[in-house]
Parts: C-alpha cells; structure tokens; sequence
C-alpha cells in the first residue's frame, strides 16, 4: 500500500518581493488536487493551512536579507507540520514560495533520523537554491533551503537543522541558473548537478535515474521539490523568477511517471506558484497535472518495461 496524500497548505510570500505566492495553496484547491486523486483511486486527506507563530527576534549580518523574522517562523511551523505528517502519510505541501523548504525538509528529515533511515532530497528548479543568509545578495530566502539542508554555515538565525543532508544524497535537476556565490559552493560539494546541459546531452530520464538507483540501494526517503520554473515558462508563465530554457510538458511528465514508478517518493512541495501571473490558471492545472503522474496517472497501463 502506497501512503495517503495529505495536502497542506503553506501560503508563504515572505521568501521573496513579489506578492502573490501567498495565494498558491487556494489555487492548488481550485484547479482540483484532491479532486485529481480521486479520479485516480487515491483517496488524500487536506489539512487544510499552516500558519505561522510568533515572529523570534532574529537578526542577520547581511543587510539585504528581508523578512528573516517571518521566515524563521514560517520554518519552525512547518518542520512540525512535516514531522507529524511523514508519520501519517506522504505529504504534499502546497506553496508558497521555496522558503518553505527551509521548514518542510526540516521536519522530513528529523522523521528520517527517527526512523534510521537516509534522507535523498530531489531539486527540480531553474536555480541551485544554495545561497545562505550571508551570501545572498538579492536578500531573497528561497533562494537558500539547499544550503540549509545540506548543512552550510550561515544559518544561526535558524533553528539547527535536525540532520544535515550530505551533499551526494542531494541531486539538483534542470539547473540553469547559478549565481557565482553558490556556483564556488557547489564546486567544492559533491552534489550531483543535473544542469540543463546534462539533461539535452543525456535526456531527461538516464541522469534521473541513476539517482533513484541509488535511492533505491540505500533504502532511502525521498524529498522532491517541484519549483514551477523547473518548467519553461511558455508552458509555466505563473512565477515571479522565469528562466528561459526549461523543461517541456513532455519531459516534466516523463520524470512525474518515472518517480511514480520508482515507489521512492515520500514528500513532495509544489513552489513558486504565483496565481497573479498566470493565465487563466493554466500553470496550476499544469502542475496539479503533473501530481497526477507522479501519483500514478498513465495514458496506457502496461507493464513497466526498461530500455538499456
Ligand atoms: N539566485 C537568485 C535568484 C533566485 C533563486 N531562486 C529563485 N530566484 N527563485 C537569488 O535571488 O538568490
Ligand atoms: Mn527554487
Ligand atoms: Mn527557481
């Protein structure tokens, strides 16, 4: 038995400038998450919205980074949130900007040490996300769950992250935006980096693959993080950071149904999806399409069958 979606909200803006991610969660709902599994036989509880506590009083360093108060707290609440539902199902959370990675793998991860098990983080974005407090220069802090997953310093206004992920569990894919900061990090980690230059040489499911063999071997969880730029915004308009050059309907589904197949994921956050700027709700239904194959929806049921 496969565990139950449930759906949590996470309507969180403060990761960046541009208003309107808050307003993820209702379209997620609208374009029909829950109605989609249902179709599919996957029955999904909601638990409805997380809300944040108290603002702690936090400071940083570096004078660009914005909203750190709200952050902090947004992180503590959902790690809590996260804990407690890896415990009863696979949780879905519904953003909000990547900030609230920060709090979701944070909690996805101390469930993984409870259980002694590794904890594979899967990054599906146009950035790296690797910048910490004390790098970023636009201030903005989804562009910094990496970082605070894999264990870099920077982070003190945060609380400690409960197992720091190494850097070869952690594998970013479609890649093609890195600021010079985070791209010194990165050459100094052993993070498998699936940059869009790998995926047009290799194609989009051989790289992906590889990384759940080893998912797969080591008996791991695994976290994916769907930001909508990891789609090229022709067919993903509704998100305020638009990279060109992303990935097509076709090969976004293609990775949605070999992670399906897989039967590796555990947790999954939907992020960056901004309601403001999208077109009739096309990008929320491209999205909710996309669980639908990572939940199991095919054109043909045939039996799996591997090539090479
Ligand atoms: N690396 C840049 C841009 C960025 C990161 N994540 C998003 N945009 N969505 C930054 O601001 O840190
Ligand atoms: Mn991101
Ligand atoms: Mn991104």
């Amino acid at each position: 038995m496969r565990p139950k979606p449930i759906l949590i909200g996470a309507p969180i803006d403060s990761g960046q400038k541009r208003e309107g991610c808050l307003m993820g969660p209702a379209a997620f709902r609208v374009a029909g998450l829950a109605r989609s599994l249902a179709e599919l036989g996957v029955e999904s509880d909601d638990w409805g919205d997380v809300t944040p506590g108290p603002l702690p009083e936090v400071t940083c360093p570096n004078p660009a980074v914005h909203h750190l108060a709200e952050t902090v707290a947004w992180t503590r609440a959902l790690a809590a949130r996260a804990e407690a539902a890896m415990a009863q199902g696979l949780p879905i959370f519904m953003g909000g900007d990547h900030s609230l990675s920060l709090g979701t793998v944070a909690g996805v991860a101390a469930h993984a040490k409870a259980l002694g098990r590794p904890l594979f983080v899967l990054w599906l974005d146009a950035h790296s996300d690797y910048h910490t407090p004390l790098t970023t220069q636009s201030g903005n802090l989804h562009g910094t769950p990496v970082a605070y997953i894999a264990g870099r310093p920077g982070f003190d206004a945060f609380p400690p992250f409960p197992a720091p992920v190494p850097a070869d569990r952690i594998c970013l894919y479609g890649i093609r935006s890195v600021d010079p900061a985070e791209h010194a990090g990165l050459l100094e980690s052993d993070m498998t980096i699936c940059d869009m230059r790998v995926l047009d040489e290799q194609g989009i499911v051989a790289p992906l693959r590889a990384f759940l063999d080893g998912v797969r071997a080591a008996n791991g969880l695994l976290h994916v993080s769907l930001d909508v730029d990891f789609l090229d915004p022709a067919i993903a308009p509704a998100v305020g950071t638009t990279v060109p050059g992303g990935t097509t309907f076709r090969e976004a589904h293609l990775v949605m149904e070999h992670l399906h197949e897989s039967g590796l994921v555990t947790s999954l956050d939907l992020v960056e999806l901004n309601p403001f700027l999208d077109e009739r709700g096309r990008t929320a239904r491209l999205m909710v399409e996309l669980v639908g194959s990572l939940m199991g929806r095919k054109v043909f049921d045939r039996p799996t069958r591997s090539f090479g």
